[in-house]
């Protein structure tokens, strides 16, 4: 494989004149037909709940139950702006910065060519769970008001980030990578060295065995798992290699806590929390009798271990859930818990433990921040039996 050693005065000749994104965009509203005039794929109403133009969150109970991967058609879309059509022929991976040996630049067909790797990872918003902040704290936050439906698991395929960053060869300095992307927002969000060079981040250009669809990043985007959704960079067009870790949006205004209980500077967030949901309409109306209620739950630290069930509001947890199907490591496991239910309303509270510990706070325990981020408290789903 012939890899370009693009030298640095091009490399930023090209990208201070904006034309890597100016040249790579197609026509604005190019494949615009289907899902709405943002997004590319189809955004039924019976597998989304539609936030705004460009955010769209699955609709957990359209998922099939005991199957951990989520299929593409219902896997959740959150991007800062329109979806970018991007033509594999221009797309470019340039590899450089301040603290690698020669910068590099590739070809999608050297990006394929390279030798890949599969991992089956969730992605969740940190704003997954904004919601249960108003709803069961009565605390007002800024952000799209997403339930559970903001997580997906995927099968990814590609080449870990470490791989790549071998070809440019590391400075001694070297201590952030910001992988960056040719959406119009330029989004971009930087993460420490150590991160970029675990076994299991690698830049995807597969989701599923497909290639990797428009909105979820074609052609390529980075999977940074255990980590917010947000570092997972889409339509990635470099690795931006440092000494200095670089100030972007994404980790200054945005991604931070913020608010009375965060009075310093405010913290950068990384690792999401370990969540659980019943994967029902909300509210739910289920004929009464004996039934079995299905739900999700998820760690960024490793497998789930039990899922215990209260159906007192969060009170007792004296139902232990059956684990149902896979149950992968920072990617989740169905449950599935049987109920005897008279005619009226019930709330059912899922709450997980991994296997290293880890479990979901009370209730009392959710600390606010104004931006609604990693709401981790079991959530008592309200379901009416008739
Ligand atoms: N380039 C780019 N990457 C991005 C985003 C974006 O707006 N632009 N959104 C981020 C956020 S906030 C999340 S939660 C995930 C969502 O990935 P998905 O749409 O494939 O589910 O992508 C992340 N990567
Ligand atoms: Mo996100």
């Amino acid at each position: 494989m012939r890899i370009h050693h693009r030298s640095r005065r091009r490399f930023l000749a090209l990208a201070g004149g904006g034309g890597i994104t100016a040249a790579l965009a197609c026509a604005p509203g190019a494949g615009r037909a289907r899902g709405g005039p943002e997004l590319v794929k189809a955004l039924s109403p019976e597998l989304f709940i539609r936030h705004g133009a460009h955010n769209a969150e699955t609709r957990l109970e359209s998922l099939p139950v005991g199957r951990l991967v989520t299929p593409i058609d219902r896997f959740y879309v959150r991007n800062h702006g329109p979806t970018p059509r991007l033509s594999p022929a221009d797309w470019r991976l340039e590899i450089h910065g301040d603290a690698v040996e020669r910068p590099v630049s590739l070809t999608y067909e050297e990006l394929v060519a390279l030798p890949t790797m599969t991992i089956t990872r969730y992605l969740e918003c940190a704003g997954n769970g904004r919601a249960y902040f108003p709803d069961l704290l009565g605390l007002p936050v800024d952000g799209d008001p997403w339930r559970d439906g903001a997580y997906g698991v995927a099968e990814w395929t590609g080449v870990p980030l470490s791989s790549l960053l071998a070809l440019a060869g590391l400075r001694d300095s070297a201590a952030w990578v910001m992988p960056v992307g040719l959406d119009a927002e330029g989004y971009a969000r930087p993460m420490p060295l150590a991160k970029a060079m675990m076994a299991d981040t690698i830049l995807a250009h597969r989701m599923n065995g497909e290639a990797l669809p428009m909105d979820h990043g074609f052609p390529a985007r980075v999977v940074v798992p255990g980590w917010i959704g947000a570092a997972s960079v889409k339509w990635v067009g470099a690795l931006e290699v440092t000494a200095q870790q670089p100030a972007v949006a994404a980790n200054t205004e945005d991604y931070v806590m913020l608010g009375a209980d965060y009075p310093g500077p405010p913290p950068v967030l990384t690792a999401l929390v370990i969540k659980s949901a019943v994967c029902l309409p909300w509210p739910a109306v289920l004929p009464a009798g004996r039934r079995t209620i299905h739900g999700l739950a998820w760690s960024p630290f490793g497998k789930i271990a039990r899922v215990d069930v209260s159906l007192d509001g969060g009170r007792t947890y004296p139902r232990a859930a059956r684990l149902v199907g896979d149950n992968l490591p920072v990617a989740g496991t169905w449950w599935e818990l049987d109920v005897e239910a008279p005619p009226g309303d019930l709330t059912v509270t899922p709450r997980a433990v991994d296997e290293h510990g880890h479990t979901q706070p009370p209730l009392v325990q959710q600390r606010p921040n104004d931006k609604g981020y990693l709401f981790a408290a079991p959530v008592p789903h309200p379901i009416r039996f008739v």
